[in-house]
């Protein structure tokens, strides 16, 4: 590699390669150098914005500094890197986060006391950076956080969303959404206006011959959108490591600004084809577990991925290499089939423009894939129907038809006798229209697919890629039960559990290597130490109380039993349950005398989460939470037995409060409908106890922290489909306390009954597809069990203690490693030492 600053000239310049600050002096200096310079602010205007600016820059510095490195580190080395193809990024604020994992917090915070500002007032400035839904997009943050701090060579591949996710808004109990417009100001991207790819959609097909007579297909005409490269740079924990998150937003093409229209007197035209070409990269899908058909996403998945490869493309070529290197220098693994498209893309490029035959291409992009499913929910699946793929992708669709025959023959050669089982796995659906099963393709295209908790990649071996497993043989599948990075949901979330710990462990060397944690349960019984970790509880406890009381006005008792559902929501998720269960309780107790009421334990219901815009459904879900909060909440027989809050938008910053705040969480989803979930790993971490189903990555927690320990409850996964039967075709009786509550909703309690029909005729009428009523029962009776539980505090500490202790096992540390030998095939490489 080539340096630019000649051999003479370089003394001069490492003279002056700036260090990074380590000193509360040095931080300040930096702090207001850039607010005075880089913001033009003064010490007469500068408020506690200003100084986030001026933070954040000074810290961004530092990045820099390491992430240059770490970039010239890994193309000195050469090695094997990783390519983690996301839609969704879910990153949460930055701040914090560098000053934890450079280990410069205590220093910056003396010194902005200095300036006469507190830690906590800058670092809530901070905007989320919300390039996602849920848990896929926060699963791929994890994810990046465990890749640098375990000296992975890696990147991340996104999409620069103008709007993230919406804002949510609580109007009248009603959800409003509002756009989230984040890029007033990023001091955490550097735009790369010389990295740029041009990206083309529509037009046709030709083909040629070229000299020996081979033909070529060319694809040609259409329109041409620019890619530019924006960097965002992702600070492992202790470590120098720092990787590159990499966003494409789009822009015209420089080329393709009209000067026809422009000198014909058509300015205005001709400046809005150049903001169509924007709204490519412009806004977020909000769906979680939805897929959706608009051509708008197609295009940013192409768009998206044709950038990265070229990038990743250009970046192997550099190093001469041959191109049956490729897939032992390259690994890419796909988040969900969002990034499908990627596989024909580099067919494409290694056939159409390359010139490698077909099959030599295809062995080398069926070695570079690994495909990980994150769900079996039949309306998550992506699907692309034909025509609309003809439009837009014309070449790529020749080059899936290809992939198709060839795997159809395949599957014909193996499977003579089974005439349906072409049918079954074709990647083109014959429907009308046609459409292209993405999960297919994806599945065909990698070498590794994995699900992402065992429940999980059992099922999809047995649903929807059953066909699959024969045709591949059952070693094609693996699974990696998903996991949480510790530094953002332990030490950033809950600081004060994280120094119990370090004081008990001997060091923070446990946010390294979470299974260190099993020291814990030497101080179940250690009386100081049970002491401080309720004391903990109870004061983040305080801080949600105290968040409630500013956001919802309601006063909570933080010394109640705080019961958190925060997820998207979704009716496969059950909220409706959870608050099916809060107006049994609220019925129990105004059937109560006072004396009764006064020896229940007291408790908060605390909702959160975003419902797709267009999911009617949910939506009227989040309607009657707040109904019934605001009749419960004001009710005077009630008081301090019962209170319902619904947290308007639920985002990362907010489950930094949330999740250390919570006594007992709900991940109650129909068991076989969650892939996974991560949250319930970050309750757990943080000593709060769950009630759940068997469900996801629920049966794997109860495996690790014990029985005793979790509030399992409901049918389990092979016994729903023959239920879902029962309710259509045999007879069906609702659960009798569930009755109660229906009545008392369309008697009105919860005000004008018509407005939660659907949701009850869902239940009563449509064959209760969830499993309400089913599992209704179980679920009351195993609420009643946790207040008795809770009653005896002794035991109850114990839990979570002992459950803290056994949550080893859920670091998104494991999971990288486990990524890294079984699929990726890659090593970790140190940063260098300085000489
Ligand atoms: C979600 C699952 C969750 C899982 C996350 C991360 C999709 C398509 N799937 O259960 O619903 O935890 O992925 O794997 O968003």
């Amino acid at each position: 590699v080539e340096a630019s600053i000649p051999e003479p000239q370089r003394a001069a310049w490492k003279k002056f390669t700036p260090k990074g600050f380590t000193t509360p002096e040095e931080f300040e200096k930096e702090c207001v150098r850039h607010i005075e310079t880089t913001l033009a602010r003064s010490l007469y205007n500068c408020d506690e914005f200003a100084t986030y600016a001026g933070t954040a820059l000074a810290f961004r510095d530092r990045l820099v500094l390491d992430w240059n490195k770490t970039q010239q580190n890994q193309t000195f080395a050469d090695q094997k890197r990783v390519y983690y193809l996301s839609l969704e990024f879910l990153m949460g604020r930055a701040l914090d986060n560098a000053m934890l994992n450079v280990g410069m917090k205590d220093v910056a915070a003396k010194g902005l006391s200095e300036l006469g500002f507190r830690m906590e007032d800058i670092v809530s400035q901070e905007h989320d950076a919300a390039l996602g839904n849920g848990g896929l997009g926060r699963l791929a943050a994890c994810f990046l956080d465990s890749l640098a701090s375990l000296n992975y060579p890696a990147w991340g591949y996104g999409l620069r969303y103008r709007y993230g996710i919406f804002k949510q808004e609580i109007v009248d109990g009603y959800q409003v959404e509002v756009p989230d417009y984040w890029l007033d100001f990023n001091p955490w991207e550097f735009a790369r206006h010389d990295i740029t790819v041009d990206i083309q959609f529509y037009g046709h097909v030709s083909k040629y011959q070229d000299d020996n007579g081979t033909s070529i297909s060319v694809w040609e005409g259409g329109e041409i959108v620019q890619a530019v490269a924006y960097d965002v740079p992702v600070p492992g924990y202790q470590t120098e490591n720092t990787n590159n998150l990499r966003l494409w937003a789009s822009k015209a093409a420089s080329g393709e600004f009209d000067f026809q229209k422009f000198n014909s007197g058509e300015y205005e035209s001709s400046v809005a084809d150049q903001q169509r070409a924007e709204t490519i990269s412009a806004v977020l899908y909000p769906n979680d577990n939805l897929e959706r058909g608009k051509e708008l996403r197609l295009k940013q998945q192409y768009f998206w991925c044709a950038a990265s490869l070229y990038d990743i493309v250009r970046r192997f070529k550099k190093t001469k290499r041959s191109w049956k290197d490729f897939p032992t220098q390259v690994a890419i693994q796909l988040n969900d089939t969002h990034p499908t498209l990627a596989i024909p893309e580099l067919q494409r490029i290694l056939v159409d423009q390359e010139g490698l035959d077909w099959e030599e291409a295809w062995s080398i992009v069926s070695k570079t894939f690994g495909y990980t499913n994150h769900t079996v929910l039949p309306e998550a699946l992506e699907k692309w129907s034909v025509p609309l793929f003809q439009h837009l992708l014309p070449r790529h669709l020749q080059i899936i038809y290809d992939i198709n025959l060839n795997f159809l023959h395949y599957v014909e050669r193996t499977f003579p006798k089974d005439r349906d089982m072409l049918s079954r796995v074709s990647i083109i659906e014959e429907s009308n229209p046609k459409m292209i099963r993405m999960a297919f393709l994806a599945l065909i295209g990698s070498h590794k697919v994995n699900g992402v908790a065992e429940l999980h990649s059992d099922l999809i071996k047995t649903t929807i890629f059953k066909d699959f497993v024969k045709v591949f043989g059952p070693d094609k599948f693996t699974n990696v039960t998903n996991g949480i990075t510790p530094r953002r949901w332990l030490h950033q979330a809950n600081p004060r559990l994280s120094e119990l710990i370090a004081s008990k462990l001997g060091g923070h060397e446990f946010l390294k290597d979470l299974t260190l944690l099993h020291k814990l349960e030497n101080y179940v019984d250690d009386k100081e130490f049970r002491k401080e970790f309720q004391e903990i509880k109870y004061a983040n406890k305080v801080r949600l109380a105290k968040h409630i009381k500013e956001a919802n006005g309601v006063s909570v008792n933080p010394s109640a039993l705080f019961d958190v559902q925060v997820k998207r929501i979704h009716e496969y998720k059950r909220q409706q349950l959870n608050i099916f269960g809060v107006i049994h309780r609220y019925l129990a107790i105004k059937a109560m005398s006072p004396e009764e009421r006064k020896k229940l334990v007291p408790r908060v219901s605390i909702f959160g989460g975003k419902a797709a815009p267009g999911y009617w459904m949910a939506k009227t879900v989040i309607h009657l939470i707040n109904q019934v909060g605001k009749v419960v909440n004001n009710d005077k027989d009630v008081g301090d037995a019962l209170k319902v809050i619904f947290l308007e938008d639920y985002n990362v910053s907010k489950a930094e409060i949330i999740t250390p705040a919570s006594d007992i969480s709900e991940h109650i989803s129909t068991a076989g409908t969650e892939a996974s979930g991560t949250s319930n790993m970050k309750f757990c971490l943080n000593g709060g106890l769950i009630i759940g189903t068997c469900d996801g990555a629920n049966i794997e927690i109860t495996r690790e922290i014990g029985e005793n320990n979790i509030f399992l409850f409901g049918n389990l996964a092979e016994d729903v489909e023959d239920l879902r039967h029962s309710h259509l075709y045999g007879t069906y009786t609702l659960d009798s306390s569930l009755q109660a509550v229906f009545d008392a909703i369309s008697d009105g309690m919860f005000g004008d009954a018509s407005h939660f029909s659907a949701l009850v005729n869902g239940i009563v009428e449509h064959g209760d597809y969830y499993l309400v009523s089913d599992d209704f029962a179980s679920y009351c009776k195993t609420q009643d069990l946790i207040d008795e539980a809770y009653k005896n505090q002794e035991e109850w500490w114990t839990k979570c203690i002992t459950t803290v202790a056994r949550m080893g096992f859920f670091s998104s540390d494991r999971c990288i490693d486990e990524y890294a030998e079984m699929i990726w095939n890659v090593e970790p490489l140190p940063p260098k030492q300085e000489q």
